[in-house]
């Protein structure tokens, strides 16, 4: 299929031409990176722009539990959802969401929903791009919702944060008094914190845990893109569909705050310029090791220093002069 048929089915809402281009901008192909970088500058003008939430939890936390039952609310209201996967251990484990797919069994057969596994895939660089090319694919097929999974390892949920609107923390309720060893980090990005599982025994720790985050979060030095009551920490039960729709609220009430005083749209350019730079980050870096003149400019370079003959910094400098 060409490009120019791609994004007109992609801009009719096609599901199907969407996971195809989705494959596309997920393989390593130079031909079909042409092919990508062609259709997303296509889609770049539809002016269509879903909400962006980046979900983040440890495993057995319940993200696809909750994912399921929130993403089945979203669209019996009418709404669009897509659920995208990072998951940079995927690569190991084969594909997390798989399993998860019976967990995701209602909404993988919804219309209105499109669920798109994590690509199993080593370096979190590539994840980013596929992962940003995959969101503004949704968003061209018009999409309302995109939600961005990801476990919480690594620079991964830095990641997502990086390109989400919204960024929600799933937690489990915990033991003892401990905050779960969340990192500070990881606090300081969250918007919403949502303690899971909040029924039957496990709701009193539930409560516990969201009220020792919520004392948490007021610790934390006040953010300009947040309006009085952000971030904030609640319970829900995704198993028992409760507190999800006060949730929706919340992050609802939070975006178009975000949008009336200029944040959203503010964040998202410098999202824009950040992964920018990213790319060409990245770009230069894979030069070093595909480009053949690069490369033996390198080991010939690099053969001296070890001789001997040219000092680290006086080669490393004759080398980035070649590269300008
Ligand atoms: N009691 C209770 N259990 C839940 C809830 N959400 C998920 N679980 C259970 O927690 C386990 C892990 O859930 P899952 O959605 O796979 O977590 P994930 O690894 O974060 O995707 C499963 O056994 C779920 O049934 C909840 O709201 N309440
Ligand atoms: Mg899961």
């Amino acid at each position: 299929m060409d490009t120019d048929t791609l994004a007109t089915k992609i801009l009719a809402g096609e599901r199907r031409a969407l996971a195809r281009a989705i494959t596309l901008v997920e393989s390593g192909r130079p031909d079909h990176r042409a092919q990508a970088i062609t259709l997303l500058d296509r889609l770049a003008g539809s002016g269509r722009q879903a909400l962006r939430i980046g979900l983040s939890g440890t495993p057995g936390v319940g993200k696809s539990t909750f994912i399921e039952s929130f993403g089945m609310m979203l669209t019996a209201a009418g709404l669009r959802v897509a659920v995208l996967a990072v998951d940079p251990s995927s690569a190991r484990s084969g594909g997390s969401i798989l399993g998860d797919k019976t967990r995701m069994e209602r909404l993988s057969r919804d219309p209105n929903a499109f669920i798109r596994p994590s690509p199993s895939q080593s370096a979190l660089g590539g994840v980013a791009r596929r992962t940003r090319d995959a969101v503004a694919l949704c968003e061209a097929a018009g999409f309302d919702v995109v939600l961005i999974e990801t476990v919480g390892v690594g620079q991964s949920e830095t990641m997502v944060a990086d390109m989400s609107d919204l960024f929600i923390l799933l937690l489990a309720p915990a033991g003892g008094d401990e905050l779960q060893g969340v990192k500070r980090g990881i606090m300081e990005m969250a918007d919403i914190i949502l303690v899971n599982k909040a029924d039957g025994d496990l709701k009193p720790a539930a409560m516990r845990t969201c009220a020792d985050y919520a004392g948490a979060l007021r610790l934390l030095r006040k953010r300009p893109q947040d309006p009085e009551g952000f971030p904030k920490a609640m319970t829900v039960s995704a198993l028992e569909e409760a507190g999800l729709q006060k949730a929706w609220e919340d992050m609802q009430a939070l975006a178009d705050w975000r949008r009336e005083n200029g944040h959203f749209d503010g964040r998202r350019s410098e999202q824009a310029q950040h992964w920018f730079g990213e790319e060409v980050r990245m770009g230069l870096l894979a030069r070093l090791d595909t480009d053949p003149e690069i490369r033996a400019r390198m080991q010939d370079l690099g053969r001296a220093v070890a001789k001997g003959e040219t000092s680290v910094s006086g080669a490393a400098a004759e080398m980035l002069a070649t590269l300008t």
